[in-house]
């Protein structure tokens, strides 16, 4: 199988630490993307323009990072993670969807400070970490979420986080004072070799 994927961008990372958890990374071929150019054939694989997307050995593509994870956890016989049982199974899923959102919101404030400043929106750019900010609080007091084996809202949090800090340092400060259980917690899964080997540059 091969990944569209682009260096730096979360949700690929996502991706990346799903298939080296799942002892999956050597089946995958990678396809370097700049989705930034308006010619990009990233288009070829997925209309909406983005990655990660993937192509199937037999040319099937898989779009989204939740999707393809999914995928390669049906691929493997170790540990799962999304778990099979339907009690717990919900719960990591919407754990997934909520850091996927809080990274997207993100992405959405560096989005505006990239444009010209007499364009930018204090509206727009409040509102978007406005979500970032309730969803890390949330993370923070809720933080049986964070406990038990690893699971895919675990990934999407830390990769997500790992991309803010990387990106919007300056914008996030010393975020492990404002929320100490999420840091406490990312501090330890930053140490996981999967995470290790994929630390954004
Ligand atoms: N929900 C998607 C989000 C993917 C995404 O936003 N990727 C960014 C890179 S981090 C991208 O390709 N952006 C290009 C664009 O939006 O045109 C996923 O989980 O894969």
């Amino acid at each position: 199988m091969k990944l569209r994927w682009a260096p730096g961008s979360p949700f690929v990372r996502k991706v990346t630490v799903t298939a080296i958890e799942t002892g999956l990374d050597d089946r995958i071929e990678r396809m370097m993307t700049d989705y930034h150019q308006p010619d990009s054939d990233i288009i070829d694989h997925n209309p909406l323009g983005k990655v990660p997307a993937m192509i199937l050995d037999d040319g099937d593509i898989l779009v989204d990072s939740s999707v393809i994870c999914a995928y390669l956890d049906t691929l493997h016989s170790r540990h799962k993670i999304i778990p099979e049982n339907p009690e717990t199974r919900h719960k990591v899923l919407s754990l997934e969807a909520l850091a996927d959102g809080m990274t997207e919101a993100a992405i959405n404030v560096q989005r505006e400070r990239g444009r010209p400043a007499e364009e930018q929106s204090d509206a727009v750019r409040d509102k978007q970490w406005g979500k970032f900010e309730r969803a890390m609080d949330w993370i923070n007091a809720n933080p049986n979420v964070l406990e038990g084996a690893l699971n895919i809202g675990h990934i999407a949090i830390a990769t997500g986080i790992g991309w803010v800090e990387f990106r919007m340092g300056d914008i996030l400060g010393d975020w492990k004072s404002q929320w100490p259980t999420l840091g406490a917690w990312y501090d330890q899964i930053s140490e996981r070799p999967s995470f290790q080997a994929t630390i954004p540059e």
